[in-house]
């Protein structure tokens, strides 16, 4: 059985995709929680249009929405609140 030898060129670019991807889906995952309002949620807003850093917006509408079910599923962080930002899985 033949065994081929893979350049090690070919694998660099390879593991240089692999980070680019990682990074950029580090960068896309910011998330700000708020209500759908200002609130204290606008100044985070301007402070991350002023960074040009891309982000999402996770607006709550019910109070169930956000007590009922994300900060029960955010209770890693004990002090999780609206505002939030959500980087990755840290909030
Ligand atoms: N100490 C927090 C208080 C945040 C707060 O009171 N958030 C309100 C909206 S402005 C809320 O509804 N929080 C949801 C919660 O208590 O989980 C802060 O200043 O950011």
């Amino acid at each position: 059985m033949a065994i081929k030898v893979v350049p090690s060129a070919f694998l660099k670019v390879f593991f240089d995709i692999i980070d680019q991807i990682i990074f950029l889906s580090n960068l896309m995952s910011l998330v700000l929680g708020y209500w759908g309002i200002r609130g204290r949620g606008n100044s985070i807003k301007y402070l991350l249009e002023y960074t040009g850093a891309p982000y999402e917006v996770k607006t709550y509408s019910s109070p169930e929405e956000w007590f009922g079910k994300d900060k029960v599923a955010m209770a890693s962080n004990p002090y999780v609140n609206l505002p939030y930002l959500k980087d990755g899985s840290e909030v």
